[in-house]
């Protein structure tokens, strides 16, 4: 039972029953994104302070010039994951293929793997606008005392333990789920202590708030113009409020606490859209169905999609059931 102003600490404690085959694993594994999740929010809280933000020269697989907060942040994750001798293996939207860990006896005796985007958004890191970490956790496939394989990590979204996003906002929260419902902690910076601020998170069924780069209208399918100029249309409830920050993780925290629905769609510039599915799009469906919301590539559900590649791109819907539902009912009528 979820208590108002716990902390973080206490609620693993209470409900580590609920997760009937981890011994501890998972609660080590969430303490230690907890603890990654601190650092890297002190140093994006004081990125415009020191020379810790701009890029770093480099790109990632993406092509996406890697901020030094990117890199910092994706060295810190991994670091306090590996010290905690939970995952063996981990996959990051920074490294072009997955890392494997052996642990302190190098007999990959670890039982889970984890996918992240370290920093999601950090192209807003330079104008002081809210970026993320999005993780995804899935028990490894392959036999324990092996070392992990990619097929560890080409799982599909229904088979997540655990999926979560931190937010480096006007505060920062840490937001996740076991397959028991979401809860959001919000952290005491002064203390270094994260407190349940956001017990069983939901999205409203439906909502009055629509968030997608309408910059890129033309290049949109037929389907999600038809959506958008449903949304302005001066009928019933709508005209709906369009917000995009450009910060998956920030568009979707609002959307769920205010209603609404996130689209990132496929367009003529970028076949499958800009999202990834393992490290991305699936955490966040995971967290939208766990609070009673939808997530779908505008025609199948998002978990359900067999990954192929680590960074592979899809369509994303996500956010209040009916809202994403209304949407695919225009992409499932439109023309090709
Ligand atoms: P665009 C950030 O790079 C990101 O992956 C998401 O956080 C965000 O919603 C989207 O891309 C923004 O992309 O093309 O609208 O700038």
């Amino acid at each position: 039972m979820a208590r108002k102003n716990q902390t973080l600490g206490e609620f693993i404690i209470e409900n580590q029953e609920a997760f009937p085959y981890s011994s501890g694993e998972l609660s080590r594994l969430i303490n230690s994104i907890r603890l990654a999740a601190k650092v890297v929010n002190h140093e994006v809280n004081k990125a415009g302070l020191v020379d810790i933000t701009g890029a770093v020269g480099e790109t990632n697989i993406q092509g996406e010039e890697q901020q030094k907060l990117d890199v910092y942040a994706n060295e810190k994750f991994i670091q306090t994951l590996t010290n905690r001798e939970i995952v063996c293996g981990i996959a990051s939207e920074e490294n072009d293929d997955f890392i494997t860990i052996q642990g302190q006896n190098k007999d990959h005796q670890n039982k889970y793997v984890l996918l992240m985007d370290p920093l999601d958004g950090s192209s807003n890191i330079d104008v002081n606008v809210s970026v993320g970490t999005i993780f995804s956790v899935y028990r490894r496939v392959t036999p324990i005392g092996t070392p992990v394989t990619k097929e560890d990590f080409l799982q599909p979204g229904n088979k997540q333990v655990a999926a979560g996003y931190v937010v480096y906002g006007t505060s920062t929260m840490l937001v996740y789920t076991t397959g028991h419902g979401v809860n959001g902690f919000t952290l005491n910076p002064a203390i270094g202590t994260y407190y349940l601020s956001h017990p069983n998170m939901q999205f409203s069924e439906t909502g009055r708030i629509y968030s997608i780069n309408e910059g890129n209208y033309n290049h949109f399918p037929q389907g999600v113009k038809d959506y958008i100029k449903y949304c302005q249309a001066e009928e019933e409830d709508r005209p709906y409020t369009s917000r995009y920050i450009g910060s998956l993780v920030s568009d979707i925290h609002r959307n769920m606490i205010k209603g609404g629905i996130y689209i990132y769609p496929k367009s003529s510039k970028s076949s499958n859209g800009k999202l990834r599915l393992l490290y991305e799009c699936n955490p966040m469906a995971f967290i939208a169905e766990q609070a009673g919301g939808k997530a779908s590539d505008g025609f199948q559900r998002i978990m359900d999609i067999k990954p192929k590649e680590l960074h592979q791109r899809v369509p994303f819907f996500c956010g209040s059931k009916k809202m994403v539902e209304k949407a695919e009912e225009f992409m499932k009528n439109a023309p090709e």
